[in-house]
Parts: C-alpha cells; structure tokens; sequence
C-alpha cells in the first residue's frame, strides 16, 4: 500500500506541476504521508511513469504525462533517493527523439542519445530506466555521493546526435532526487533560461508565479541553450546548497539571491513566499543586463495570506505587461 501511495503520490505532484504556469502543487496532502515515512522504509522501489512527447504549436515540442498535455517546459519528475523511475515515453512526433536525464544513473541503453542508439524514432515507444541511490560510507574515510538534487532531463536526439534541435524547442524538464526527510514545497516552479527565452517565452509573456504570503515555494533553475546567465530572484534569498535551506547555525553555505545558470546546468530551493518582506509583485530575471533588457524577465506574485492581491500589485503587473521590452516585440511580431 505505502508504494501505491508514494508513486500516486510522485504522479500526482508531476500531473499538477505540469508546464510553465506555475501551478499548484496541493503537497500537503501528498507530501504528508511521504514526510512520515520511515527513513529508508521504500529504498528501492520501483515506480513508472509514461510520457508522451508532441508537437506544440508554434513549433515548440513538449513532454507530457497524458496524451494532449505536453507543455514547456515537461512535468516536474520526482524520485526519492535509491528508488528506480522507469520511463515509458510515447514518441507522438515524426521526429526522432529521446529523454536523457542528469544525475541519476542509467545504462547505455536508456542514455537517450543516438551515439547508444538510445531513442525513440518517429511514432515509437521505448522504456528509459534512471537509478539514484542513497549516500554510503566507503572506505578511506570518503563518502560515496547520493543522486539527491535538483536535476533535469532533456532531448537527446532531435535535430542533431545532442538534441540541439529538441531542446532549443521545448524538450526539458526538471527533475527532482530527494533525501528521505527533506522537506517538501507547497508550490513548485520551473524556470528555465534557454538561450534568450525564459521555458520559450519572453517577456511581458513569461510565466507569472504566484504564492501566497508565507507558503513554501521551491524553484528549479535550469539552463539551456548556447548563452551564460545569471538567475535573480528580488527580495528572496536561499543558501547555496543542496537544498537552498541553511542546515544550522553552523552551515557554512553562502546566502545568495543570484546564482550563473548555464547551458546543462541546475539548481533548486526553497523560500517561503514574502518573509520578511511581504507581499508584492517581485521580478525573477536574467541578471546580464542586455538579456534581462532582452525579454529574460518574469514575475513573482506574492499575495497576501488569504490570496487576496496586496496594494500595488495589479499597478505592477499592467506595468510589467506595457514594459518596453522592444528588440523582443520586434522579434514576435515579424
Ligand atoms: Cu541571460
């Protein structure tokens, strides 16, 4: 019963957290009877997951977990730490294509790249197999590293032997390893800087996530794409680790609110929406200047506690909207 829980569970919080808007993850209720659980009480399991991958209009392609639901970016995937996801993607497209995760470990054959002729051709199905494992203790006073982090995955394939072609159109996602005991958000968002467009859009049109004041959000920063950047959150800072959450009084990770976030990288965090700050309107964005001048800009809407929109917040957000944001809206609109 516990493993039915956990992978309706890992499902669930993919299915809600699905695209770029930002949605709702109700992990209250999910997250609960994951958090209780015993340490270690599920390592190994198995869980599976299919994914569908289409065609989106305007030439984008995305991952889905039901046929008729991909987005840009693709479901959040989760997995807890030493526990097996096993991949069944559907190929919906006439392109060649594959799914290729970071930080878990997999044979050659679920590599997702043409070089293990690992993928999907046109209309095909095929099963990719990601292990994670927990941290040990190995011998010489060394500790071998567990899969938990904040990772993604992404085409391998379409376009060219690196998925060049998928990835610039819509083709990632994030994934998600955690450590039993790690405490679990309330709303997740993913951001993904991909060469001058934020998960395929530009500003005013990027995602606007929302919170209310004090909930748990987490963020997964990724980078694709030919071009460095620098990720910005205002008036919200995390600790440089694993987590984004200061273990003690005595961690000595560094308190950051800008971290580079470059092509195949990422990063995660938690914050709680507003402390110590309030509620408002706060800009997420691409810290290079003539990018974030460029359309690599977002918004961050903090309501107030009970959801209602706190002063200033409508103002900013019409501002925002009649930004002059010009080299782009040159672009979108030829
Ligand atoms: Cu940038």
């Amino acid at each position: 019963m516990d493993d039915n829980v956990v992978g309706r569970a890992v499902s669930r919080r993919a299915v809600l957290t699905a695209g770029a808007a930002g949605l709702a993850v109700p992990a209250v209720a999910a997250g609960a009877s994951l958090a209780g659980r015993p340490a270690g009480a599920a390592a190994g399991a198995t869980r599976k997951v299919t994914i569908y991958a289409e065609a989106l209009p305007g030439g984008l392609y995305g991952y889905g977990l039901a046929p008729g639901r991909a987005t840009v970016p693709g479901p959040i995937l989760e997995m807890w730490e030493g526990d097996t996801l096993e991949i069944t993607l559907v190929n919906r497209t006439d392109q060649r294509l594959s799914i290729h995760p970071h930080g878990v470990d997999y044979s050659t054959d679920s590599d997702g790249s043409p070089l293990n002729a690992s993928f999907n051709g046109p209309g095909e199905t095929r099963t990719y197999v990601w292990r994670s494992r927990e941290m040990v203790a190995a011998e010489g006073r060394r500790f071998l590293p567990g899969s938990a982090g904040y990772w993604h995955y992404h085409d391998h394939a379409m376009g060219t032997e690196h998925g060049t072609g998928g990835v610039a159109k819509g083709l990632y996602g994030a994934l998600i390893v955690r450590r039993r005991g790690d405490l679990l958000p309330e709303k997740q968002f993913t951001v993904v800087f991909n060469d001058m467009l934020i998960n395929n859009r530009t500003a005013p049109d990027t995602p606007m996530f929302e919170a209310n004041l004090g909930q748990r959000v987490e963020w997964i920063a990724i980078g694709h794409g030919g071009t460095f950047h620098t990720f910005h959150l205002h008036a919200h800072r995390w600790a440089d680790n694993r987590t984004g959450l200061l273990e003690g009084p005595a961690d000595p990770s560094a308190v950051i609110d800008t971290k580079d976030l470059n092509p195949g990288g990422s990063f995660g965090f938690q914050v709680r929406a507003g402390e110590g700050v309030g509620p408002g309107v706060w800009m997420y964005h691409c810290h290079v200047q003539f990018h974030s001048d460029g359309g690599m800009a977002g918004l961050f809407l903090v309501r107030n506690a009970d959801g209602s929109m706190p002063p200033g917040a409508e103002d900013a957000i019409h501002r925002f909207h009649g930004h002059a944001h010009a080299a782009h809206h040159e672009g979108v609109l030829e």
